[in-house]
């Protein structure tokens, strides 16, 4: 998120797309139903009417795969009706900046793409410097190469007319979600964009995500209170685990994991590649080189390159996304597996497949709080005969959430601490005393080994105390980070340095554990500080600030857009920035200096980023999902050039001749995600105890199907069984002149427990986002029949 939960009572619009807070993210809506008693709009956008639709102010149905088209057309009416906040769009953002004339687009295809390798020369895509090294800018937006002038060409072809048959929206719908959205554009307006799993499960999901930022931006909306865009982040800490590195391609505080290229051969030819050369990111060497500290203690020293040679290196071209890991599995190529607290053969796409790559395994060890679908995956009951799988499987049974302490960061980025609320029951231990434990042994066995990779183990600084349970104190002062010598602890990421003499595990939460503050009730103050922000309630990174880009919530002279709406302001007579939140900012820096208007110092030009640079091009662009019952309307590319594909077996793809209705998956209220967490307990499993699928009624009467009637749903994937819904939550599409139908079904089923059922994941498919590459959960095709 931007902003924060409690800061969505400030809104004057929600636009909620891709998302269903009032069954996902309940607390949410406690702050948007304070917003509704202040006259603010809920606006849903859904193939489904959803209990978040029921309580909006407007609701507008689009089929599943068609979110940039539909964004797009909002994109192009705000600039034909010059609905845009223009001082911001003018001040805030790259809209003046010039293009290099090496950028093009023509029938869905940006300059530069390599068929071959399916990917872009991003370098064709930057902007014009002059002499002296700056961007060229033309204020009145008018040269035909400034970004604002490319984006208006380039959306220009999402009229309303061309995106509603696409999406198959009602028009009279989609234009009244324009109108009432494009009211925040006003001067002291805020709008907020809340999205979650509908927009990111993809083959497009980080356009989708870019669709929303233009969208922000040209509204004024970014940095403002009730402003923002928020993606609503899911299982209770994934904000907490991303911030921690446990995304493949970053360690932590999201710097890039080094790869074994002759240029990262070198820590400093490492830290050249990484670093730009403007923008508040240029710090990135005092913030790595802090963190090597923090993993090699006395064994990172100047000489031996801070330890960079410890780190294991990825292999160029080489992603470790979990549907290449599985990939690799399923072609025999990992030889183990430690699966903490995870599910794939109910969670995974293509889960049959991602099934059968765990018999590849030699050894498995399965870390959860009950035997799930994956660690019984050899099981009779799981349909397979254990006496052919050689894969042995370790159960460690671990602690749950109650039974241990440790901090959770929520999607606002706050890091807020719980305590143990009960002892462990039977042999049960928390994830960290278990990795602990490996740490210790790991570091025991390879105490006398000469064998290269164990000097990295021995390298390792590993010191949380003794005994099995690691004392979190420790962690803490590592994590915020202390001077190597002193060992006082530093005050915030300002003070690290890149010669060895300050460690700190993440930076973007440096100052959370501060010299006088250690114990952690010292943040528990709940008194608000104005606004809703609480400042002196948990440590909000980075820097405690809690709206992002609030420089732009004042004007360019620092005065707010509106009273009632006050981020920071530039008091002049203190020289500083004041008001409700920590300035995102630097604090003394006054509008009128150098470097006055850039609200987005993260990034070289300091602005926001309308045209910016993505693996499929710097402006988003309609494309079909992997499976679609339509040709794509905007283009003779049908699927997202920059997608990769996988290994063979796993990429099957069924056409709309054998597979002619969308299928979608999602959650409900009463279940958790694979299941084990609520299939296993006897109240929640009755409140929804069966499989099932949505179907409107028209499509249940084309098919005859009759509501409770059991049925099949297949894919080019598989097929399974379940109940039919009859529904009049959903409503046949009609695209380019024909009718579609779509269904809806949740994923949270599985063979074990107490509710048992068909799992969707039998049916989706292993093609995933060109940048992130999340699965496309969220559109395929498939065919219903009575069972
Ligand atoms: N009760 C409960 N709460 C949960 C979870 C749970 O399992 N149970 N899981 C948590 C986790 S880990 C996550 S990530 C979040 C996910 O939170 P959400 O993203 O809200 O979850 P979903 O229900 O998967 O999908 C949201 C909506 O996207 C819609 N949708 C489907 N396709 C499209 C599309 O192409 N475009 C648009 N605009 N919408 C589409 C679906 O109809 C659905 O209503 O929820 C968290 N909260
Ligand atoms: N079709 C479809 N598939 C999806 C999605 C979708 O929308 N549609 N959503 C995707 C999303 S957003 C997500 S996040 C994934 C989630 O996929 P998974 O992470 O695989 O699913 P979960 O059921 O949340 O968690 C797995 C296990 O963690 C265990 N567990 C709970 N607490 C702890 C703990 O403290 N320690 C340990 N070690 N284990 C614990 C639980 O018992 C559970 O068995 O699924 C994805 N799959
Ligand atoms: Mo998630």
């Amino acid at each position: 998120m931007t902003n924060h939960w409690i800061d969505l009572q400030h809104t004057d619009c929600a636009l909620i797309m891709g998302g269903n807070p009032a069954e996902n993210h309940p607390i949410s809506f406690r702050w948007l139903t304070k917003a509704k008693e202040k006259g603010g709009k809920i606006i849903s956008v859904d193939p489904r009417f959803t209990r978040t639709s029921s309580q909006a102010d407007l609701y507008a149905p689009l089929r599943s795969g068609s979110d940039i088209a539909f964004v797009g057309g909002m994109i192009n009416y705000i600039l034909e009706n010059k609905l845009y906040h223009e001082e911001y769009v003018k001040n805030y953002t790259n809209a003046a900046l010039i293009v290099n004339d090496t950028y093009s687009f023509d029938d869905g295809i940006f300059g530069g793409y390599d068929e071959k390798t399916r990917s872009y020369d991003k370098t064709l895509w930057g902007f014009k410097k002059d002499e002296n090294d700056k961007y060229v800018r033309d204020n009145t937006l008018q040269d035909p190469n400034c970004v604002f002038q490319l984006m208006k060409k380039h959306f220009s072809r999402y009229d309303i007319d061309t995106v509603v048959e696409v999406t198959g929206t009602p028009k009279d719908a989609y234009v009244k979600v324009i109108e009432m959205f494009a009211e925040t554009g006003k001067p002291g307006k805020a709008g907020t964009i809340m999205y979650a799993m509908g927009t990111t499960q993809h083959t497009v999901g980080s356009q989708n995500v870019r669709a929303f930022g233009i969208l922000q931006l040209l509204l004024g909306n970014i940095g403002l209170q009730g402003g923002g865009i928020n993606a609503m982040r899911g299982e209770s800490n994934v904000q907490g685990s991303t911030d921690f590195g446990l995304l493949y391609n970053n360690v932590t505080g999201y710097m890039e994991t080094p790869t074994s290229t002759p240029e990262e051969a070198t820590y400093k030819g490492f830290l050249e590649k990484v670093t730009p050369k403007a923008g508040y990111w240029t710090n990135k060497p005092k913030f790595y080189t802090s963190m090597l500290k923090a993993y090699y203690g006395n064994s990172a020293t100047a000489t031996n390159e801070f330890g960079y040679q410890y780190m294991p290196k990825l292999t160029p071209k080489k992603d470790y996304s979990h549907m290449r890991v599985f990939d690799s599995m399923y072609k025999g190529e990992i030889e183990g597996l430690f699966m903490f607290g995870t599910n794939p053969v109910v969670g995974g796409p293509n889960a049959g497949k991602e099934k059968e790559a765990l018999s590849k395994l030699k050894w498995m060890v399965a870390i959860d709080l009950w035997e799930t679908e994956s660690s019984a995956f050899w099981q009779k009951e799981a349909g397979a005969n254990p006496a052919e799988i050689d894969t042995e499987v370790f159960f460690l049974p671990a602690c749950s959430s109650f039974e241990k302490e440790g901090s959770v960061s929520n999607s606002g980025r706050w890091m807020q601490y719980r305590w143990q609320a009960i002892a462990p029951k039977g042999k049960s231990k928390g994830d960290l005393e278990i990795i602990h434990m490996l740490a210790l042994r790991q570091k025991e066995l390879y105490k006398n080994s000469s064998h290269p990779a164990a000097a990295a183990v021995k390298a390792l600084d590993w010191n949380y105390g003794h005994g099995e349970h690691p004392d979190i104190d420790l962690v803490c002062r590592e994590i915020n980070g202390y001077d190597t010598k002193t060992k006082t602890q530093i005050a915030g990421f300002k003070d690290l340095l890149d010669d060895g003499s300050t460690c700190s595990g993440n930076w973007i939460y440096c100052g959370f554990y501060p010299e006088e503050g250690k114990n952690h009730s010292k943040r528990r103050d709940n008194k608000d500080t104005g606004m809703g922000n609480y400042l002196n309630w948990s440590f909000a990174w980075p820097a405690n600030r809690r709206i992002l880009g609030n420089r732009a919530s004042a004007t360019p002279d620092g005065k707010p857009w509106s009273k009632d709406r006050v981020g920071i302001q530039w008091d002049a007579a203190q020289n500083l920035w004041v008001g409700n939140d920590v300035p995102d900012f630097t604090k003394d820096r006054a509008p009128k200096d150098e470097g006055g208007l850039s609200a987005f110092f993260m990034l070289p030009t300091g602005l926001g980023g309308l045209f910016g640079v993505m693996n499929e091009g710097p402006f988003p662009e309609h494309y079909e999902p992997y499976e679609s019952p339509v040709t794509n309307a905007f283009s003779s590319v049908q699927l997202n050039p920059a997608t990769k594909f996988g290994v063979e077996e796993f990429m099957t793809q069924g056409s709309a001749k054998d597979y002619p209705i969308i299928a979608t998956t999602y959650r409900v209220s009463e279940h958790w995600q694979a299941g084990a967490m609520t299939r296993n307990l006897p109240w929640l499993s009755e409140l929804v105890a069966y499989m099932f699928v949505e179907i409107s009624e028209e499509l249940a009467k084309e098919k005859g199907i009759k509501n409770k009637d059991k049925v099949v749903i297949t894919s080019a994937r598989g097929n399974i069984e379940a109940y039919a819904m009859i529904t009049k939550r959903f409503k046949p599409f009609k695209i380019q002149g024909k009718v579609v139908h779509q269904v809806g079904m949740p994923w949270h089923f599985g063979y074990k427990g107490i509710a048992t059922g068909g799992s969707a994941n039998h049916l989706t498919p292993h093609i995933g986002d060109a940048n992130t590459n999340i699965p496309e959960y969220k559109a395929f095709l498939c065919d219903v029949r009575r069972a």
